[in-house]
């Protein structure tokens, strides 16, 4: 069944599924089924991480339900009470007292891991489980609550159930963006019980599909946390700088109060104080000319300002920062000047020899640092799919320009109308999230996706979705390009129709590295692109395994071999005249299920510029010069 609410018009099919919208189950547990929430049911909590709360991070119960015998039973239906892996209830205690009584479950007496953080790293019996784990931690609330408790997930990879003292609080799909229920009712003063579905599956329906080229961390990855706020309250606020140089407003209140309410946006570094009254739905929105001390947000001084927005009871705030960007025929323009955007591409994954998808400050400045001044960046791709908010703010901090994306990677169920809402979903979620970081500057609807009559249909509706969302930012997506076999030179043409919808047009490459191309064949390569636009070398890479030498063969998989590749590459960039900037693939090496090359992969992709536990390879350097060298000559 689909159904078609919210202001997006999104379609969220209720289909009789398993956990995930495109699972297989038939009938289910109570919050398997539930509505799944989506932007336009869920409360939002913009800048949530910013708000009073308290974090359920630390030690949870866990126990693995590989058949999820807790979401329906071996016949499709409801399973039975010994399988309701929510129930509030003393497992032992229960099956002491009456011999009749049997649970195969105990999650209060089950092992237990640190959230947040993928399972896969937990424990080695876990590192390759794909599929259903159930979580579970109490804790204690306070006599004498006010106002209202929302739980909110920063993210849970993939298809997330949530119970709170045995009741369900609801669902919600997609690994990589924020979610929240309210609690507020479900809660009870002192110990809480809370349960959590996490089913990492992907099939043929989800977004991504099964196939990648990065590993599935499954779990409860980012922070899970209580949020207080008042009774009625700031859900949602964006505010920014228009490209005509206004600071605007836009915020919705949610609560009984939230129509007809005074509202009053501040920043109190520029003296700056804008009062206004929502309208009937609860929403302001409001324009000025910016204050003339307003200093605009740049990688080279990334100003943010404290904004405070009072409603009622409630004092929403966020650090934001005001830049515009813009695209003139092939030029980028930051704040009206031209760009070059000196990036890298960044799974997120942290650091270490052991990742487990934790994104704490501190990992996210390891990361962001080795661009910003190991090589001379002022941008980052973060691929293939939202990553933390924690990152993104980070970015912010740091003065890195960002390219934020959605898993509509290779080749997903175009002609599923489920796989659209979710995609459409996690799009707007991720907007909706970070729409106040003026580090993000392009939105990408799509990486590597071939050209076809329903998959153009489908990026054409992310697109508009995306530009109904945020009309400040440029869209691109990552396309693919048609080789001429005859010619004597790489010859490379854009076919792809989607180019016509985009603001920047990207393109991925591996000459050198998956073709026969010898590497000094790169830099006579024919690039035939639309003239119009800026263009942007979203990937190009080559394996290199930290430590492995070949000085004279140039052997693959040296790190000799990976200069080389680097230094043909941006030769040939050199010669594109609509380059506005690359994302080379990619700043660390990571993990990816695919790359099984006993001598050099071991698991890991090495196309890092860094090795997984940090180390450096020789290109790391070849591009810090070359980004040296860019910034000192500015955009040209
Ligand atoms: C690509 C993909 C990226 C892969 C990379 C590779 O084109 O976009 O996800 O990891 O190539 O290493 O092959």
């Amino acid at each position: 069944m689909c159904m078609r609410y919210g202001s997006l018009g999104r379609f969220v099919c209720l289909a009789a599924a398993g956990l995930a919208a495109s699972g297989a189950a038939l009938a289910q547990s109570p919050a398997a089924r539930l509505p799944l929430a989506t932007a336009a049911t869920e409360p939002l909590l913009v800048a949530a991480d910013l708000r009073e709360g308290t974090d359920l991070s630390g030690e949870w119960r866990y126990s693995i339900d590989p058949y999820r015998s807790g979401i329906a039973g071996f016949h499709g239906e409801t399973p039975d009470r010994g399988q309701q892996r929510w129930l509030d209830v003393d497992v032992r205690k229960a099956m002491a007292e009456d011999n009749r009584t049997l649970f195969e479950f105990d999650l209060a007496h089950s092992p237990a891991a640190q959230l947040p953080g993928s399972w896969l790293a937990a424990t080695p019996e876990l590192r390759h489980y794909q599929g259903l784990v159930w979580y579970q931690r109490s804790f204690t609330v306070a006599p004498g609550r006010k106002g209202r408790t929302f739980l909110r997930f920063g993210a849970a990879n993939y298809a997330t159930v949530v119970y709170l003292n045995g009741q369900p609080l609801g669902r919600h799909e997609g690994g990589f963006t924020p979610f929240a229920f309210e609690a507020t009712t479900a809660l009870r003063d002192g110990e809480n019980q809370i349960t959590i579905g996490v089913d990492s599956a992907a099939t043929a329906a989800t977004v991504p599909p099964p196939v990648t080229d990065w590993e599935n961390y499954g779990g409860i990855t980012r922070e899970v946390r209580l949020v207080q706020t008042p009774e009625t309250y700031v859900d949602d606020a964006w505010v920014r700088l228009t490209r005509d140089g206004k600071l605007a407003v836009e915020a919705r209140l949610r609560g009984p109060a939230a129509a007809n309410a005074p509202v009053r946006l501040a920043i109190g570094e520029l003296k700056l104080e804008l009062a206004g009254k929502t309208d009937a739905m609860g929403t302001w929105r409001a324009t000025m000319t910016a204050p003339r001390a307003l200093v605009r947000w740049s990688p080279e001084q990334p100003r943010l300002y404290d904004v405070t927005l009072s409603a009622g009871d409630d004092r929403w705030r966020d650090r934001i920062g005001f830049r515009t960007i813009e695209r003139r025929g092939p030029d980028l323009l930051l704040n009206g000047k031209p760009l070059f955007l000196r990036g890298i591409s960044m799974h997120e994954e942290e650091i270490g020899a052991n990742p487990a998808r934790i994104i704490t400050p501190a990992n996210a400045r390891a990361l962001l640092g080795e661009i910003k001044t190991g090589l001379n960046g002022n941008y980052v791709r973060l691929s293939h799919y939202p990553h933390s908010e924690v990152m993104t703010r980070a970015a912010d901090e740091l003065g890195l320009l960002v390219w934020s994306e959605v898993p509509v990677y290779w080749m997903v169920a175009w002609d599923n109308p489920a796989t659209l809402a979710t995609a459409r979903n996690m799009l707007a979620e991720n907007i909706l999230r970070d729409r106040n970081r003026a580090s993000v500057v392009i939105w990408s609807v799509a990486n590597e996706t071939p050209v076809s009559e329903a998959r153009n249909a489908f990026l054409r509706t992310l697109v508009s979705d995306t530009r109904r969302l945020d009309d400040t930012r440029l869209v691109s997506a990552a396309l693919l390009v048609e080789r001429d076999r005859a010619a004597a030179v790489p010859t490379m043409t854009m076919v792809d129709p989607l180019a016509a919808d985009l603001d920047v047009l990207s393109i991925n490459t591996y000459n050198g590295w998956y073709t026969q191309d010898r590497l000094t064949d790169l830099p006579g390569s024919v690039w035939r692109v639309p003239a119009d636009k800026p263009l942007v070398f979203s990937e190009f890479g080559a394996d290199a395994k930290a430590g492995f030498h070949s000085p004279d063969r140039q052997q693959k998989f040296s790190e000799e071999f990976q200069a080389e590749f680097y230094r043909k590459t941006l030769e040939m960039a050199d010669r594109v005249p609509t380059l506005r900037g690359m994302s080379p693939w990619i700043l660390k090496d990571f993990r990816s299920p695919r790359r099984q090359n006993p001598d050099f992969q071991q698991g890991w992709n090495r196309k890092g510029l860094i090795s997984e536990t940090g180390v450096r390879k020789q290109a790391f350097a070849v591009l810090a010069d070359y980004y040296a060298r860019k910034a000192a000559v500015g955009a040209r």
